[in-house]
C-alpha cells in the first residue's frame, strides 16, 4: 500500500498533467504527440515521485511515525467527541486479532467496544501489518534498540505497548478529562525477529487524566525519549 499523501500527490500530478494535455491537444489539431522536452519533464517528475515513494516505504521510522501521529489525532478526536456529544467515549485497544483500536460510545456500559451497534462505533483503526504495540510482555530482555521505560519512567516489563493503571481502554469524559494517564507505545519490529527494533518507537502520552492533554514522544537509541 502506498503512503496516502504520496498516492494522492501521484494522482494529482497524473490527472492534472493528463487534463492539461487534453486541453492542449484540443486547441492544436492535429496533435504532434509528445515533444522530447515534454517527455523529459514527465520522466523527471516520475523519477522524483518514485524515489520519494520508495524512501517512504523503506524508512521504518516513517511508518511508525505515521501510525503514531494518527493515534495522537484519534485520541484527540475521541476527546472532542466526548465533549461535543456530552457523553463518555471509549478508546478500546483490546481488538485481539490485530494491533489497533476502536473509538466507540459504550452504550452497554461494559467498558469495551465489542458488541456495540454500528452507530455506536465512531472509528476503527488497524495498524498496517508491520506497525505494532511495543511488546515487552516477556521482558526482560527488552527489544534490542528500544526503551525499557516510558517517558514518565515507568518500567515496561510485562506490558505490551499500553501502559495504564487499569484495563486496556481509555475513557474520555464530557469535561475533556481522561479516565487514566499513561502511554501507548508503537514500534516496528524486524520482520524476522520481534526482539529487534527497526523503526524508532513513538509514544502517545496522556500525562494527566485531569487535563486529558496528549503529546507525542519519540525514542532514539542515543538520547532516549524526546519531543522532537
Ligand atoms: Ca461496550
Ligand atoms: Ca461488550
Amino acid at each position: 500500500m502506498l503512503y496516502n499523501p504520496i498516492k494522492r500527490l501521484l494522482y494529482n500530478v497524473f490527472f492534472s498533467y493528463s487534463f492539461s494535455r487534453l486541453i492542449i491537444m484540443n486547441m492544436k489539431a492535429p496533435s504532434p504527440g509528445f515533444t522530447l522536452v515534454e517527455l523529459a519533464v514527465v520522466m523527471v517528475i516520475v523519477c522524483i515521485l518514485a524515489i520519494s515513494v520508495v524512501s517512504m516505504r523503506i524508512n521504518p521510522t516513517a511508518k511508525v511515525k505515521g501510525a503514531a501521529f494518527n493515534l495522537l489525532a484519534d485520541l484527540n478526536l475521541a476527546r472532542s467527541e466526548a465533549v461535543n456529544r456530552n457523553r463518555d467515549v471509549l478508546v478500546d485497544f483490546s481488538l485481539g486479532h490485530r494491533d489497533g483500536y476502536l473509538l466507540c460510545l459504550d452504550t452497554d456500559s461494559d467498558q469495551d467496544c465489542n458488541d456495540e451497534a454500528p452507530d455506536a462505533i465512531i472509528k476503527e483503526v488497524l495498524f498496517s501489518e508491520e506497525v505494532q504495540f511495543y511488546d515487552c510482555s516477556s521482558a526482560p530482555p527488552y527489544p534490542l534498540g528500544g526503551p525499557t521505560k516510558t517517558p514518565a519512567g515507568t518500567d515496561l516489563a510485562g506490558k505490551k505497548g499500553l501502559i495504564f493503571g487499569g484495563p486496556n481502554y481509555i475513557k474520555w469524559q464530557p469535561d475533556g478529562t481522561s479516565s487514566d494517564n499513561g502511554s501507548i507505545i508503537v514500534y516496528l519490529p524486524a520482520p524476522a525477529d520481534p526482539m529487534l527494533v527497526t523503526g524508532d518507537p513513538y509514544a502517545a502520552v496522556i500525562s494527566s487524566g485531569a487535563t486529558g492533554r496528549i503529546r507525542l514522544m519519540r525514542w532514539r537509541r542515543k538520547g532516549g525519549w524526546s519531543r522532537k
